[in-house]
């Protein structure tokens, strides 16, 4: 059995996807996402100029050669663009394998551990009572686990709301907008925020923060102190981890459970948070960490420390990625949550999928494969354009991490 054809399907239902389709000579096909947000193309480069050519006449059935192959290969490891350009050519090819076995790629990975991968659903408000009401939305839809982003007073923009109500959707159109950031206005207003959830809906529900790298370790363990009291089920990304040992730092002032790594590309990313137990949960996603191949060794890694999953799992990631990420958490045994937030009724059409959500759950049916198909001819009514995601500025216009 050999790789026939390789193609890239770039397109833009409301937001841009690039997705990778591999054919084999039996006609069998598979799927893989290859979504960098704001960075599109470059992917696509990569992989039609510089990986297709390589690939066409390989077994698509050897998938963990020819993951080796593309990252010893390529000399230059790593890197965003590299590791999801090798995450899409992975997900499509253990597409295949779930085809040709004719079993969803879960069974593949050692079967299921669990009915259904807890997901937690983002609650934004302009205001607390706004977030509040979000909150209480998202309880009776079924969400055990939610996200809770407010605006805060004396800041125009915050990241994780919108500038109306419901679902925030970070990229734009065109070139990157400018926000203005205050870190000393959202450490003052953030407890005060899960304080007022917390009394409005009681201890049961998981409830989670994002940070959004914007804090320095000291400030980030200011914040987690002060949550305490809220119980969080976690404080994700609460300060850049480029420097793994900045961790250390917060984890020395607080028991909040903390979540990093939807930047990372590579178990070298967390490594030493992982080690040190500087973490406790994993967030990054099969899409920009080289595939399940990759991302199943960081799980197995991660499960000797206790650290479970917490993937990423934003709208910039396609239903091809979400797919994966099911299959992989419906086996995964150390899984902790799976981000979701749900995509446009026009994503979902250019790319009908198995898995649905059910009562706080992604669930999916025993389908071959990865569950995931799209549409083309609906694909390309709708191309590519460019998008950036936000950056930001302090009050003296100076840049800091959006
Ligand atoms: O800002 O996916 O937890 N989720 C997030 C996302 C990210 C976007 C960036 O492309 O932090 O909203
Ligand atoms: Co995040």
């Amino acid at each position: 059995m050999k790789i026939e054809r390789l193609e890239t399907i770039v397109t833009c239902p409301g937001r841009n996807f690039v997705t990778v389709k591999i054919t084999t000579d039996e006609g069998v096909y598979g799927l893989g996402d290859a979504t960098l947000n704001g960075r599109e193309l470059s992917v696509r480069s990569y992989l039609e100029d510089h990986i297709f050519p390589c690939l066409v006449g390989r077994d698509p059935r050897n998938l963990e050669d020819i993951w080796q192959y593309l990252y010893r290969g390529a000399y230059w490891r790593r890197g965003p663009v590299t590791m999801t350009a090798i995450a899409a050519i992975d997900m499509a090819l253990w597409d295949i394998l779930g085809k040709l076995a004719g079993m969803p790629v879960y069974r593949l990975l050692g079967g299921k551990s669990r009915d259904g991968v807890m997901v937690y659903g983002h609650a934004n408000g302009r205001d607390h009572a706004e977030a509040i009401e979000a909150v209480q939305q998202h309880i009776e839809e079924g969400y055990k686990a939610i996200r809770v982003q407010s605006g805060v007073p004396g800041m125009d923009k915050v990241y994780g709301v919108g500038k109306a109500k419901g679902h925030y959707e970070p990229a734009q159109k065109g070139l990157p907008p400018e926000e203005t950031w205050d870190t000393a206005l959202y450490l003052r207003h953030t407890p005060e925020l899960f304080r007022k959830v917390r009394e409005a809906v009681g201890f049961d529900p998981h409830l989670l923060h994002d940070a959004h790298h914007r804090l320095t370790p000291i400030e980030a363990a200011r914040l987690c102190k002060d949550l305490e009291p809220y119980r969080m089920f976690w404080v994700e990304d609460a300060t850049p981890a480029d420097n793994q040992e900045s961790f250390r730092l917060i984890r020395q002032h607080s028991t909040t459970p903390l979540a990093v790594g939807e930047v990372f590309n590579s178990i070298w990313d967390c490594k030493d948070l992982i080690k040190e137990q500087l973490i406790d949960y994993i967030r990054s996603t099969i899409v920009h960490a080289g595939g399940i191949t990759h991302l199943r060794r960081i799980a197995d890694f991660a499960a000797m420390y206790q650290v479970r999953t917490g993937f990423h799992g934003a709208t910039d990631l396609s239903p091809v990625t979400m797919a994966a990420a099911v299959n992989f958490g419906l086996w995964v045994p150390n899984f902790g949550v799976q981000e979701l937030m749900p995509h446009s009724e026009l994503t979902d059409e250019v790319f009908p999928h198995n898995y649905r959500y059910e009562d706080g759950y992604l669930v999916m049916d025993e389908v071959p494969g990865l569950g995931v198909d799209i549409d083309e001819v609906l694909a390309a009514k709708h191309p590519y354009e460019r998008a950036y995601l936000p950056v930001a500025r302090l009050r003296d216009g100076a840049m800091w991490n959006w």
